[in-house]
């Protein structure tokens, strides 16, 4: 079986834009059939997806600021990565799964996971985040690298072993969205999803953000090629985008999710940058520029976005009250999170075997033992 390609030449120069720095639309011929497909986005829909971006940056700083009074054990920020993943969330279906990285909090909160379970689990009070069944489709993070490249594709071929994909219903048919990063692209688990997805026609986007670096690492160390073309190489039909621009992520993220519900497994790289750090453990000043990061914070989404809505002539009383609502919805996460006190550590141990084990029981005696030896309760 072909299927048609819905990206075009494989040697662009530029990533696929609809809205550039300046917040301004790119119109061109090449562009006409995304902005077709962006068309679907109202102008109040626009505005909900600016409300987004503005809610998890700001309970992303503040989550941020709570990992550094210790009542985090680790905090990843998704700043600057918020205009991809809002045009994604808004791309996906409700029939939709999704399968996460780590980053990915815009796309979590959007599916109904609620601020204080992306904090939980940070703060080690949940050790599997939380109930995919309850959060509309959206599976637990991944922190141990492009394993869900993995689990993704299998939960994608079972979708089409039990016919709930390709029977041309797009309001029916699953589909599968896996995010992960430029550095996890090389790991053999990302490829081997690739190799699965093409040979089994599994309704799979894989949505890959290159956000430049994987820790200290830069993405030109990653791929000799650019990673879109890798995955064509694979037999995957692969798009580049702005990774910064909701309305490119969202057009192109629907099409290619439609395609692959219809038995066409797509590859999305996202051009975007990581504006924090790492994690809360990473310092950026040690391997990357300020002027690399200044020049990315030009090229900010959610700048962008709110200068296409002034050009579309939203009052800045509703860009306002955006702020404030996020502003809320922070300091309220504050109090509560302040209020959490200390996340047990030790019922880690009680969930790996059904029955009582001798040496989950000494490991437990161990902890205790060494938390007790720091005094007090910190
Ligand atoms: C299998 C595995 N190897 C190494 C690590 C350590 N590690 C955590 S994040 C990371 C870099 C990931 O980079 P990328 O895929 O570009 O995603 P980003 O963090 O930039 O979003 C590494 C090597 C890990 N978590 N799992
Ligand atoms: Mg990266």
């Amino acid at each position: 079986m072909t299927h048609p390609s819905v990206t075009g030449a494989a040697t662009a120069t530029e990533p696929i834009r609809l809205l550039d720095a300046e917040g301004s639309l790119v119109e061109s011929d090449a562009n006409a059939p995304w902005h077709e497909l962006a068309a679907q986005l109202s102008t109040d829909d626009r505005l909900a997806m600016h409300g987004e971006m503005v809610r998890t940056r700001r309970f992303d700083v503040e989550a941020g600021h709570l990992q550094r009074q210790g009542k985090l054990g680790l905090w990843v920020p998704s700043i600057g990565q918020e205009g991809g993943q809002v045009g994604a969330a808004w791309a996906a279906r409700e029939q939709d799964t999704i399968f996460p990285s780590y980053r990915e909090h815009l796309i979590a909160l959007h599916r109904g996971v609620a601020m204080d379970q992306i904090i939980d689990t940070f703060r080690g009070a949940r050790h599997g985040g939380w109930d995919p069944l309850e959060t509309r489709g959206m599976r637990i993070y991944s922190l141990v690298i492009a394993t869900h490249a993995l689990h993704s594709t299998g939960y994608a071929m079972g979708i089409r072993l039990d016919g709930a994909c390709a029977t041309g219903d797009a309001q029916r048919d699953e589909a599968v969205m896996a995010f992960y990063g430029d550095g996890a692209a090389s790991q053999g688990d990302a490829s081997e999803g690739l190799v699965f997805a093409t040979s089994y026609e599994a309704p799979i986007v894989f949505f890959v953000q290159n956000n430049k670096w994987a820790i200290s690492v830069p993405s030109t160390r990653q791929s000799r090629s650019p990673l879109h073309e890798r995955a064509r190489g694979f037999g995957l039909d692969a798009a580049w985008i702005d990774g910064n621009d909701p309305l490119a992520s969202f057009a192109v993220t629907r099409r290619m999710l439609d395609a692959a519900r219809q038995g066409a497994p797509g590859y999305i790289e996202a051009d975007t940058y990581r504006m924090g750090a790492h994690t809360t453990s990473d310092d950026p000043t040690r391997y990357r520029t300020r002027d690399e990061e200044e020049s990315w914070r030009r090229r900010d989404p959610i700048a962008r976005l709110a200068a296409h809505l002034r050009e579309q002539g939203v009052a800045e009383a509703a860009l306002a009250e955006q702020e404030q609502e996020a502003a809320d919805l922070a300091s309220d996460l504050r109090r509560r999170t302040l209020e959490a006190g200390t996340a047990a550590s030790d019922d880690i141990f009680d969930h790996v075997y059904s029955e009582p084990h001798p040496l989950m029981t000494e490991q437990k005696r161990r902890l205790a033992e060494f938390e007790a030896s720091f005094g007090g309760d910190a």
